[in-house]
């Protein structure tokens, strides 16, 4: 497409909407020298109606995600660059205070301190007496504490997209209003342009930034965009006496209330307050009035008063000064929720140029619009956006049943505690593996991820714990957790276990070229005979990691890929040729993992193929069966013990388990959970991706060098990876810690600190059993081990130890029998 238009010619670029993302994205493709971008925009400029137009722009940029942090970071330094016509910049940085009135957000406050710390954005948790001075209009009797950050503050966002419409324009941008994208044209599985009711406009690329509008946009492309459009209320009050007089639209901090759900922020001499406690209240962007017929601009629905009342009611306890006044004028705004909250970010699979930049707060606009324009213009961005990827929802969860459930979900929820391992509570079941009537029968306690439901231990297995002695744990560490992770670990190591691998995610890969494609797509050599099962890794262009894979030929040309996230497939798609065929069989498919010092006495009787060690040695792949079922073997395991992956059909797959389970009885087999699963592969020092590494690392930062082959030829990532090694040694390491209290836990996302001074965060971490504490993996400066470094959990510090790996079994013993 872009080649036709001869050498040298800047792709064409349509982009829908020009919220504030369509403006910054023009500003950040044309800065990185793409000139032909039209941004098309229904409404009327400078407010054209969306979102936008009414945003009151409060920023926070601490967020679990670090992802989303460093999007809300850059959006913070880059508005704060811009100015807006009067003259002042387009960001205020008054400062954020989240206030707590209950002792369990307070304790959560000291948790977001740390994933501040870890991220790197300044702040602290303040006393009451603190928050009083930041916020003299709070009730002294009702606030605990606060967590104060005075990096953030207001953007504003009417004058932020103006000025980077303005620098975009001054590239060469083009910014049509009253232009309503009516259609999306598309040849051979790619855009060629928009249709409008002002005529068409090809296109290279088309970007949907069109807010809570995606939905249409997608529909026009052939595209799912799981998003649901929620009103929200915003209300102003009448004057403030304490405030009459201010000279500037607002001085203290934007301030959370979260124990209500509510935020507030000064509008000069009044007060605004936003408010998350009501009902959800979905729109259907299908039938949003046009802007010409909307009573004020398509986004804004009329003020709900009674939905308000005991919002107003909580808003008055907090700050009495409100009982003198009351609300002035109120609306109903409409802006995205998605199923998990974060953007909807990234090329569709389905139609090649279609991108979606969707469900993306003011906050993080600008860094989103960054990382899309570096992944459009570069082929990657520098961020990690794997959360934000559009490719992880699968069909199930793009329904628009699910996506109504689970985004109003996220509504609802917006401001609550929730633990990382809290799953939502409907719709479940939705996908279960064949073994999930058994898993139950064992009182399986499922945790949900990807749409599957994943035991994280079994109940059946707490007896077993009654004769181990463990620490005593904290409340928020004792969350979804059970001693009978411990006796499952410990039967994994002592005798043998059954773990659910089905929600792996398997690809096929067959056809003449399936060798030469994951030659070339990935780091190890694969080029091995039939029965080999290697690891390897996907890298992007700079050599960030992608995804760590194993790579099983199963024929000469079949390889079943062993994979994690929904992005490998597409990763393996764009560079297949014509000669490969590439599915995803994880659906059809299903695996157990046999794993223990006595698996080989387990699975051996159930075989006339041999399975010892001269057999099927280690990362070797067979078909055999197992009484009845055909399965396809790999003699692996994440969990470090003697082993095999067990792969079916989903039709035999309940067979597969029944058979397993009861020869397993008399070597006392248990069924074993995530749990379980997650102690004993850090123990281990395997690496899970996503958590431990990502696209922002490399193979030799990760410790996973061992599967990169330079000497194989070239592969993605090579030369990214010859120019790194030549300007030396890695400055951070993915390094092992052991916590020195044998009492201590943390959970991941924890600043760790070097000689007092913050050096890092916590990726994952969990107990090890076996080693009697805890451990955690962290992103450091290179150190020796033996350094004692310390860890902020909850505000407490919790000194701990750089390791030597592996933890456990060094010599191998436990799988190399
Ligand atoms: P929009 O601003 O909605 O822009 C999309 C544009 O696409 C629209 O202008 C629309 O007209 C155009 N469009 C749609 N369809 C077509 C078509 N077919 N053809 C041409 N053009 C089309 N975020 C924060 O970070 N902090 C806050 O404090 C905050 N408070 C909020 C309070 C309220 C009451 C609301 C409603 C939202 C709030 N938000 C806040 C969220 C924030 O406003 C939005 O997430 C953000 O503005 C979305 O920007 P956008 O550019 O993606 O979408
Ligand atoms: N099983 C299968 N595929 C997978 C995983 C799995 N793919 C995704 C993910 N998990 C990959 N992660 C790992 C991590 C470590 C190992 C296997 C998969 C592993 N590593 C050994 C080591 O580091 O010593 C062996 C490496 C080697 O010999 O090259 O076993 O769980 N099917």
């Amino acid at each position: 497409m872009t080649a036709a238009r001869g050498r040298g010619a800047s792709p064409r670029v349509v982009v829908v909407g020009a919220g504030i993302v369509g403006c910054s994205l023009a500003d950040e493709l044309t800065a990185r020298g793409w000139t032909d971008v039209t941004v098309l925009e229904q409404g009327p400029l400078p407010a054209p109606g969306g979102s936008t137009s009414h945003a009151p722009g409060l920023v926070f940029r601490t967020n679990t995600s670090k992802c989303l942090t460093e999007m809300a970071r850059y959006t913070v330094e880059k508005l704060g660059r811009l100015r807006a016509p009067d003259g002042r910049p387009c960001f205020d940085a008054v400062g954020g205070l989240e206030v707590a009135t209950t002792p369990a957000r307070l304790a959560d406050l000291h948790r977001k301190a740390g994933l501040a710390a870890s991220w790197g954005v300044e702040g602290e948790v303040v006393g009451p007496e603190e928050c009083l001075e930041l916020w003299p209009l709070l009730d002294p009797d009702r606030v605990l504490g606060g967590f104060h950050t005075p990096g953030d503050g207001l953007a504003r966002a009417l004058p932020a997209s103006r000025a980077q419409r303005e620098s975009a324009a001054a590239r060469g941008a083009r910014f049509l209003d009253r232009t309503t994208v009516t259609g999306i044209e598309q040849r051979g599985g790619r855009v060629t342009g928009v249709v409008t009711d002002k005529g068409a406009f090809p296109a290279d690329h088309v970007v949907s930034a069109a807010g809570f509008w995606g939905p249409v946009i997608g529909r026009m492309a052939g595209v799912d965009v799981p998003l649901l459009p929620l009103a929200h209320q915003y209300a102003r009050t009448t004057p403030l006496d304490a405030l009459a007089g201010a000279a500037r639209e607002a001085t203290r901090p934007v301030l959370r209330h979260q124990d209500r759900d509510l935020y507030f922020r000064e509008h000069t001499d009044r007060i605004g307050i936003g408010s998350y406690a009501h009902r959800p209240m979905p729109v259907d962007p299908f039938t949003v009035p046009r802007y010409d017929d909307a009573p004020v601009m398509p986004s804004s629905y009329p003020f709900t008063a009674h939905d308000f009342a005991p919002s107003w009611r909580d808003a008055e306890a907090l700050l009495p000064a409100l009982a003198a006044t009351r609300v002035d004028d109120g609306f109903n705004g409409v802006f995205s929720f998605t199923p998990d909250g974060m953007p909807l970010l990234g090329e569709s699979r389905e139609t090649r140029g279609f991108w979606l930049a969707e469900a993306v707060w003011v906050t993080h606009s600008a860094g989103v619009a960054k990382a899309l324009a570096e992944w459009m213009t570069e082929g990657r961005p520098s961020l990690d956006v794997h959360a934000c990827d559009l490719t992880r929802f699968e069909a199930a969860q793009r329904s628009p049943a699910y996506v109504e459930e689970r985004s109003a979900r996220q509504f609802v929820e917006v401001y609550d505690i929730i633990h990382p391992l809290q799953p939502p509570e409907r719709p479940r079941p939705l996908r279960v593996s064949p073994f999930h009537a058994r898993q139950s029968q064992l009182g399986a306690h499922f945790l949900e991820g990807g749409g599957w439901e994943r035991p994280h231990w079994y109940e059946a297995n707490a007896p077993l714990a009654a004769s181990l002695t463990l620490p005593p744990r904290d409340a928020w560490s004792a969350t979804h957790w059970s001693p009978a992770a411990a006796a499952e670990a410990r039967a994994t190591r002592e005798r043998v276990a059954l773990y659910d691998m089905t929600p792996l995610r398997r690809l096929e890969v067959t056809g003449p070229g399936a060798l030469g494609l994951l030659q070339r797509a990935t780091t190890n050599n694969v080029a091995r005979k039939p029965g080999a099962v290697t690891y390897t890794l996907l890298l992007d262009e700079a050599g960030g990691i992608l995804s760590d894979l194993t790579a099983a030929r199963l024929a000469d040309q079949h390889f079943q890929i062993g994979a994690n996230s929904p992005a490998d497939l597409d990763v393996l798609l764009r560079a297949a040729p014509d000669d490969v065929r590439i599915r995803d069989i994880t659906a059809g498919t299903c695996c157990v993992g046999v794993w223990g010092p006595l698996a080989r006495d387990l699975v051996q009787p159930l075989t006339r193929d041999d399975l010892s060690h001269q057999g099927l040695g280690y990362f070797r792949t067979r078909r055999t069966h197992i009484g009845e079922v055909p399965v396809t073997a790999m003699r692996l395991s994440y969990v470090g013990e003697l082993g095999w992956e067990l792969y079916t059909t989903a039709d035999l797959g309940l067979r597969l388990w029944d058979t397993l389970w009861e020869a397993g009885q008399r070597y006392g087999v248990v069924a074993a959970g995530r749990s379980a699963f997650d102690s004993l592969r850090l123990e281990k020092g395997y690496r899970a991706w996503g958590r431990d590494m990502t696209s922002e690392h490399t193979p030799y930062e990760a410790g996973l060098g061992f599967a990169v082959r330079m000497d194989k030829g070239d592969f993605t990532g090579r030369e990214a990876l010859l120019a790194r090694a030549a300007r030396g040694e890695p400055a951070r390491r993915l390094t092992a810690l052991t916590l020195d209290d044998r009492a201590a836990v943390v959970l991941g996302h924890e600043p760790v600190y070097v000689g007092g001074r913050p050096a890092g965060h916590v990726t994952s971490a969990g107990y090890g059993y076996t080693l009697g504490r805890c451990v955690a993996y962290a992103w450091l400066p290179p150190l020796a081990p033996g350094t004692p470094v310390h860890i902020v959990y909850f505000g407490e510090k919790t000194a701990a130890t750089v390791a030597e790996e592996p933890l456990f079994d060094p010599q191998m013993t436990h799988i190399l029998t």
